[in-house]
């Protein structure tokens, strides 16, 4: 699949640790988020409680096959090995993970997204023309990510946009309270794990987090 910047209007980030484990309460919630319109999703299956091994494969898969039969771009966080398991669309990796140098000599059909949280890491971003769109932040305080650096504010994340060559999609902390907010910088979209996920209405919370209604 060809990455198209609209990809990022409304990017759900999730793993089963997001809804403490509950695997049938995960695809169920996926496919709320699927069929009421999210523009990408990212497995991402990290942190306390995630699945390892066979599970999270066999997990990888099906939660492939129900994003993909809404055609919405799906998406691997980190994992190079379970993205070309899975045939992904994309793979996001951070500043630690599996260089964008390899991916682009093993895998041409996957688009690249990378995450930066300053201003160096951009300026370094931006020789790297395998990447298809930058992951920016924690915008603000996030209790999804453990290693999370310092939120990064609004006004640094505007100016960040202001620099970058690539699209940019915000990450970190944002709720449908903040989004307008965020958007407002100018930038291609919101990426949520949180919000979404532990909302009790997703479907209203996806809707007054899309960019169209703000
Ligand atoms: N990268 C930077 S912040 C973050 C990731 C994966 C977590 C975002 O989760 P939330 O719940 O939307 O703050
Ligand atoms: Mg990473």
């Amino acid at each position: 699949m060809k990455f198209n910047e609209k990809m990022l209007d409304l990017y759900l980030v999730a793993g089963t640790q997001n809804v403490h484990g509950d695997c049938d309460l995960f695809l169920k919630q996926i496919e709320i988020a699927c069929q009421t319109g999210i523009s990408a999703f990212q497995y991402r299956e990290k942190g306390n409680g995630s699945l390892a091994g066979a599970a999270r494969v066999s997990m990888g898969r099906k939660v492939r096959d129900l994003v993909k039969k809404y055609q919405i771009p799906f998406i691997v966080d980190d994992d190079f090995q379970l993205a070309k398991a899975l045939e992904a669309d994309g793979i996001h990796v951070g500043q630690s993970d599996i260089t964008v140098e390899k991916i682009s000599a093993n895998a041409d059909n996957m688009f690249i997204g990378l995450s930066i949280s300053n201003e160096k890491e951009l300026a370094e971003s931006q020789r790297l023309s395998r990447v298809s769109y930058l992951g920016v932040g924690p915008i603000f305080p996030t209790r999804s990510k453990n290693d999370a650096n310092p939120p990064i504010g609004i006004d640094r994340l505007a100016k960040i946009g202001q620099s970058s060559a690539l699209p940019i999609v915000a990450i970190g902390g944002i709720s449908t309270q903040n989004a307008k907010q965020v958007r407002q910088t100018g930038l291609a979209g919101v990426a949520i794990i949180s919000a979404i996920m532990q909302s009790s209405n997703m479907a209203q919370t996806i809707k007054s987090l899309k960019g169209e209604l703000l």
